[in-house]
């Protein structure tokens, strides 16, 4: 029986939009370990305060930021499930410094980029947060490594991210398909909600941190004033959160580089990647200010990248301001 009414589970989704129709089942399989380690990491957010679960464990990670204990949760919730799914070969995390690697012959691997949780500043004030996901597949009888992980965004297979929000919303890209399913809490099961999802012609919000303005170069200056005054300012301060509202609402999202951060602040691989193939599927676009997010060779696994994403003709109005210098 469907979960929550009329509506489809993911599961009864993507046995009759993929299995049936010929998809192999592996990468549903992915799909669905990714849905069940976001129930659990739904719980863990929602309960932190109550098991004083909440706050930094005094960790410092690869990245050189404080690792909140719901970080660490979120990571070995997902490791788990992936590789307990049968059919990942590699993860990389922004947790974990070197690449997991799966035990076992994985004949139709993928490989999986994740942000277990994105927005961890915003933990502690109960502001809404996410997960996020690239997917990749390894060529027939390839013997994964840390290169495998290393490839364009371009080559992804399917991306997707979970906002934790006030409600817990799980998008879905393939090529050609962008789809929404909400969770519903009391059977655990997410449900169609948000099928076919296309970036709105019209653009009402841009989101950026207006605080760094003063360290942004002299085009970037510019291509954001356009924005401050064309648009209305929506900044969260979780990507996912910000992302998500663009892409049913409508807007743009930029974190250029600055002054203090020459590459930006997000990353390439399990940041901008996934989200950059969401918004393309969905009709909109993603940049550097100066090229194509998916066209990127990766040079290492937790670089970083400047970030224009989200209504196509606003992103590219935006790296036009920006090229012109
Ligand atoms: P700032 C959260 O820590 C994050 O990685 C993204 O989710 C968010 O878009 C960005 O950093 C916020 O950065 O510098 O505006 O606080």
């Amino acid at each position: 029986m469907p979960a929550v009414g009329h509506r489809k589970t993911l599961q009864e989704y993507l046995t009759s939009e993929w299995q049936d129709k010929g998809r192999n089942g592996g990468l549903g399989a992915v799909i669905m370990a990714i849905a069940d380690g976001s129930c659990r990491v739904e719980h863990q957010v929602r309960q932190a305060s109550l098991a004083d679960a909440l706050g930094a464990t005094g960790e410092i990670n690869v990245q050189g930021e404080i690792v909140q204990r719901l970080d660490t949760a979120s990571s070995d919730i997902f490791v788990e499930t992936l590789s307990q799914s049968g059919h990942v070969a590699a993860i990389g995390c922004e947790e974990i410094e070197r690449p997991v690697i799966v035990e076992g012959d994985i004949a139709d691997g993928f490989i999986v980029l994740m942000d277990p949780l994105d927005g961890s500043s915003n933990i502690d004030v109960a502001v809404s947060i996410g997960s996020i996901f690239g997917i990749w597949q390894k060529s027939p009888g390839e013997i994964v490594n840390e290169d495998s992980l290393l490839r364009p965004g371009k080559d992804q297979v399917a991306a997707a991210y979970v906002v934790y929000g006030s409600s817990t919303v799980l998008v879905l890209a393939t090529k050609g398909n962008v789809c929404g399913f909400t969770l519903d809490t009391e059977s655990g099961a997410f449900a169609l909600t948000h099928p076919g999802i296309k970036i709105p012609a019209e653009c009402p919000y841009y989101s950026t941190n207006e605080g760094n303005n003063k360290v942004l170069d002299q085009p970037t200056q510019k291509a954001i004033t356009l924005l401050r005054n064309k648009y209305s300012q929506r900044y969260v301060g979780s990507l996912v959160a910000d992302f998500h509202r663009n892409l049913l609402k409508g807007g743009i999202f930029a974190y250029p580089a600055d002054q203090n951060r020459k590459d930006g602040r997000l990353r390439l691989m399990y940041e901008a990647n996934p989200l950059g193939f969401v918004a393309e599927q969905a009709g909109g676009a993603a940049s550097t200010g100066y090229q194509r997010i998916l066209d990127i060779v990766p040079q290492e696994l937790h670089q970083r990248t400047p970030l224009i994403l989200g209504n196509k003709d606003v992103v590219e109005d935006t790296v036009s301001v920006i090229k012109a210098g």
